[in-house]
């Protein structure tokens, strides 16, 4: 019996037991903070979920830029991750960027809290497709998921200007 009910325990466990955070982005920048987390949920899945105060209420573009270069701000951190050339879109259209993760909603607090499961990207460091070193970027404005009938909007989403952006680094266990 008492073996009985312990196997019962050490298998309740395993269920609840999650997926170890596999790469991290601490932003605090501007007056926003928060962080991202990027969990594997399968081949080339990458689930993130983030928490961010210090926002101005509403909607926020919010994409994983190709580098994880801050040394001119934001801006030398380049275009979207797009590894496949593809035009801009939202985080579940059929065309679009890797790293586009569609919107972030602010509160009339400033906070924005959720999470999102992207295709495309990998926290593996050896992949092509990898995160890992990239950045993310918060923008000032709201992304159009590239509907926005101008050529900007298959670029950028016109998502305005870079609120604050922070590297994607390999998370402690
Ligand atoms: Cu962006
Ligand atoms: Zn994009």
């Amino acid at each position: 019996m008492k073996v009985f009910a312990l196997s019962i325990m050490a298998g309740r466990t395993r269920k609840r037991r999650k997926e170890p955070c596999a790469a991290i982005a601490v932003v605090d920048m501007n007056g926003v903070s928060g962080v991202a987390r990027f969990y594997k949920t399968g081949r080339n899945r990458v689930r993130v979920v983030y928490g961010f105060t210090g926002l101005t209420s509403g909607m926020h573009g919010f994409h994983i830029h190709q580098y994880g270069d801050l040394s001119e701000g934001c801006k030398s951190a380049c275009a979207h991750f797009n590894p496949s050339g593809s035009t801009h879109g939202g985080p579940r259209a059929d065309s679009r960027h890797a790293g586009d993760m569609g919107n972030i909603s602010a509160n009339s607090r400033g906070e924005a809290k959720g999470s999102i499961t992207l295709r495309g990207i990998s926290v593996s460091p050896s992949s092509p497709l990898s995160v890992i070193g990239r950045s993310i970027v918060i923008h000032e404005s709201r992304d159009d998921l590239g509907r926005g009938k101008n050529a900007e909007s298959l670029k950028t989403g016109n998502a305005g200007r870079r609120l604050a952006c922070a590297v994607i680094g390999l998370a402690s266990p």
